[in-house]
């Protein structure tokens, strides 16, 4: 386990590979219902590169709603009491703190699905109304993560190989900060759990403070 920043801890190998095998098929159940993953459009109109699935509340470019409102506007999917036991996990063993695990209750996972070229730009993630922390699970091909402050996009940041099974968790003074996957690492090895060749996945599991 190892602190980056005040309230962002990384633990490399968190999952182990039936738990990351079984993450891998449950995006991929997620996936199959309705219209599917989707790249989201950006308000100036360019589409992202990674391909996204919400349960719980549906993301969009820069809101949440319980409907799929960039897609057939269906019911966005259940989000799982069993997601949310891994989340409140992952909590206590990042922070070492039994209780903060406890108090954690997230109600939106973002999947997303990394493949080729894609990216995700410098950006931070301003829709949520509550203050808890985001817990990030990774699978399948590694990634450089760049880290930054709240306050400046630029940099200086730091730049973290987040690989298949990791846990990061984001609180406290780094939840507003800016972030994002400059580039995917392929051609290292990586565990057989599912993924195609090149692909990353990656859960977010967030408390979003809102309500219907
Ligand atoms: C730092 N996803 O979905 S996860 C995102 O790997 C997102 O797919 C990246 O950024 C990915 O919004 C990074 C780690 C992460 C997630 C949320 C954060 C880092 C964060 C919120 C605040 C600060
Ligand atoms: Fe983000």
């Amino acid at each position: 386990r190892r602190t980056i920043a005040p309230g962002v801890v990384h633990v490399p190998g968190w999952l182990n590979l039936p738990a990351q095998r079984m993450l891998v098929a449950a995006a991929r159940d997620w996936a199959r219902q309705g219209p599917g993953a989707r790249r989201a459009t950006l308000p100036g109109g360019a589409r992202m590169s990674v391909e996204t699935v919400c349960l719980g509340w549906h993301w969009i470019p820069y809101r949440y709603s319980r409907t799929r409102d960039d897609q057939d506007g269906s019911p966005v999917q259940p989000f799982p009491d069993w997601l949310a036991a891994i989340g409140a996990d992952a909590v206590a063993d990042a922070y070492d703190d039994p209780a903060a695990g406890a108090a954690y209750h997230p109600d939106v996972a973002l999947v997303n699905s990394y493949r080729g070229d894609a990216r995700l730009g410098m950006h931070q993630d301003r829709e949520e109304l509550a203050p808890d922390p985001v817990v990030s699970l990774s699978l399948g091909t590694a990634c450089v993560f760049r880290i930054g402050s709240p306050q400046h996009r630029r940099g200086p940041w730091h730049d973290v190989e987040l690989c298949s099974g990791d846990l990061l968790v984001f609180g406290g003074e780094h939840r507003l900060a800016y972030h994002g996957v400059p580039k995917l690492l392929p051609g290292r090895d990586v565990p057989p759990i599912g993924t195609e060749s090149g692909e990353r996945l990656n859960l977010t599991l967030r408390v979003s403070g809102l309500h219907d």
